[in-house]
């Protein structure tokens, strides 16, 4: 597609969009010095969250924690970032920083990474930073079936307020139905592509794309080429819809 006749693959409705790499605008930002931010997913669509993919050409030093009350996870794609609390993450590593959480980032040249920003729900005691990388995740079948494999980054227990998995694709599989749920996404193709069905529109979607899935919006992704097919998805779990 052509850009430059005014066309995109990005689709912003009421409540699910598609962010396509070449729509992406990036910004600075004054807390987030030497870095420029594409914010893919904000409040200001109907969202819960933000998501931003960031990055950074000369590197990053002393990134400020989120405010009060809000909740980090940072998924990095290329490059690395190193805490001030000594922790270090390469490619697919990841971290999740509950609010009040006191490390600064730092991350080197060339450095590309997903960043989730949201009002941590807590109950009772906030859990504990994580840390780990995709590559140490348990790979498990998604109701049995082989061919979709779920890796859970965080512990499943209540203290977290939501899930961050990898949804790994044989080619050919698809979700086994069309889901519908209160439950909201934020999504990132990291590998191969196919066709994700929102709403009532079908969308050919590919490695870099971005999706949000509001409340209860149909969803459904059908896997399709020769090789399999993965994306990092967010949903905001152990929550009551009232
Ligand atoms: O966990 C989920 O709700 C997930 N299966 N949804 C999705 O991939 N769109
Ligand atoms: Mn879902």
């Amino acid at each position: 597609m052509r850009p430059s006749f005014g066309q995109t693959r990005s689709d912003i409705r009421r409540n699910h969009g598609l962010l396509t790499p070449e729509s992406h605008e990036w910004i600075t930002q004054p807390d987030w010095p030497g870095a420029e931010l594409a914010v893919l997913i904000s409040p200001d669509m109907g969202a819960k969250f933000a998501m931003a993919l960031v990055r950074s050409a000369q590197g990053l030093s002393e990134i400020a924690p989120a405010r009060e009350g809000i909740a980090r996870f940072l998924f990095v794609l290329e490059g690395s970032i190193e805490t001030s609390t000594g922790q270090e993450l390469q490619p697919e590593g990841f971290a999740f920083l509950p609010p009040g959480d006191s490390a600064t980032l730092n991350a080197g040249a060339d450095t590309r990474f997903v960043l989730f920003e949201w009002r941590f729900l807590s109950r009772g005691a906030l859990p504990a930073a994580v840390f780990g990388s995709v590559a140490e995740i348990d790979n498990t079948p998604l109701r049995g079936d082989d061919w979709l494999m779920v890796q859970k980054m965080l512990p499943t227990d209540a203290g977290f307020d939501g899930e961050f998995n990898i949804m790994n694709f044989h080619p050919g599989a698809s979700l086994a139905y069309v889901e519908t749920h209160f439950m909201e996404h934020g999504l990132l193709m990291l590998d191969g592509g196919g066709v994700y069905r929102l709403d009532d529109r079908w969308y050919p979607v590919g490695a870099g794309d971005a999706i949000w899935m509001g409340p209860h919006v149909p969803q459904w992704f059908g896997a399709l080429g020769r090789t399999p097919s993965r994306y990092l998805i967010y949903k905001n779990y152990n929550r009551s819809p009232l």
